[in-house]
């Protein structure tokens, strides 16, 4: 099975500064990790607010029904997030998406502080 996963991280600093997992990168600019990306595809935030100032963003291009486990540099950061798939996307708190779902993002959602849902700097793996 042939895996497409285009990724890109933006930072204010960098605009591009690492590759998670598997097939080709769709570089970002700085700081432009916002609606039209995560428009179509889902994007995860270091920090609360969606904000790209103190911690860095990362969009994610996902396909259903497979799993993708974040990197290391990615692992348990994700604070605030952005659907924009019209499918609900299951975050996990441990890598290839085993165990427990910990938070359901909804169709087209966005949360702006994971911490609510207990589950702040806790996401390994997602699948839609
Ligand atoms: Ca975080
Ligand atoms: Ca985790």
């Amino acid at each position: 099975m042939k895996h497409k996963i285009a990724l890109a991280i933006s930072t204010l600093s960098l605009s591009v500064t690492g590759v998670l997992g598997l097939g080709p990168v769709s570089p970002a600019t700085a700081g432009a990790v916002a609606a039209e990306i995560c428009d179509n595809n889902v994007c995860l935030y270091e920090d609360d607010n969606y904000s790209v100032l103190g911690g860095g963003s990362v969009w994610l291009s996902l396909r259903p029904a497979i799993c993708y486990t974040l990197t290391p540099q990615y692992n348990n950061w994700a604070s605030s997030m952005r659907n924009g798939y019209d499918r609900s996307v299951w975050f996990y708190d441990r890598a290839n998406c085993v165990g427990a779902v910990g938070y359901i993002a909804a169709p087209n959602s966005s949360d702006k502080d994971l911490t609510n849902n207990g589950f702040d700097n806790k996401t390994s793996s997602l699948l839609m």
